[in-house]
């Protein structure tokens, strides 16, 4: 493995949390009047809570304060939680798990690089608290993908430089900000697709065949 280590975005790449996210905001769109469906949520992916908040209101039909949207996310997170205390080390999968045991035994740093601020809950409840040689979430950036910092914090964190690490990700915002941040990536599902992506997977299995 010619990387040293690697940064792993969270929603969609360890877990599934995008359904949660969905049934959440779905949740205080339907409460506002708000059109919102699974094409828009898909324009979600990796992006912060208030820049997810603002795509959602594209199409309302009146102006909100900035109080008003600080409580619809608010409301939006607190939904999204209750959805998370629901999910156990069940949820893990064992391709995941193998393959992260895997990765670890070639000597890989292990990090997590995620927009979100529920990190630590979510890593909890799938039993990976501690797992992690570092953790890069949206409690510790400023700037969200596709801003590099998140991965370029991570890699800080892990003592390395972006050309020694891969990035995994799911979101096209997540290839663009590893791209900005000078790293390789290897790309799931819609991140597959994309251009930018230096190696498209079909199953989070296939990182063991990289580098
Ligand atoms: P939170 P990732 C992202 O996680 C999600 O894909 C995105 O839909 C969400 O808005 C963002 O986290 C913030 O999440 O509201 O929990 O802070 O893909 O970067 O792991
Ligand atoms: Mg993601």
């Amino acid at each position: 493995m010619k990387f040293k280590g690697i940064i792993f975005d969270l929603d969609g790449v360890i877990c599934f949390t995008d359904k949660y996210h969905y049934q959440a905001w779905k949740q205080m769109a339907d409460k506002e009047g708000i059109y919102f469906d699974e094409i828009i949520n898909n324009r979600l992916r990796g992006v912060s809570r208030m820049a997810s908040l603002e795509i959602i209101l594209e199409r309302a039909d009146k102006a909100y304060t900035e109080e008003e949207k600080e409580q619809m996310a608010y409301e939006k997170n607190e939904t999204y939680k209750k959805l998370l205390y629901n999910m156990t080390t069940q949820d893990l999968s064992q391709e995941v798990k193998d393959t992260l045991n895997a990765l670890r035994a070639k000597g890989c740093k292990l990090a997590i690089g995620s927009s979100s601020r529920n990190t630590k809950l979510i890593l909890g409840q799938l039993g990976l608290a501690d797992y992690f040689d570092a953790i890069s979430d949206g409690t510790n950036i400023t700037r969200s993908k596709p801003d590099p910092e998140v991965f370029l914090k991570a890699a800080d964190f892990l003592g390395l430089q972006p050309e020694d690490c891969l990035v995994v990700e799911d979101a096209v915002a997540g290839i663009d900000a590893a791209c900005a941040g000078g790293f390789e990536s290897a790309g799931l599902g819609e991140a597959a697709e994309y251009e930018k992506c230096t190696y498209p997977m079909r199953s989070f299995g296939d990182l063991v065949n990289i580098g």
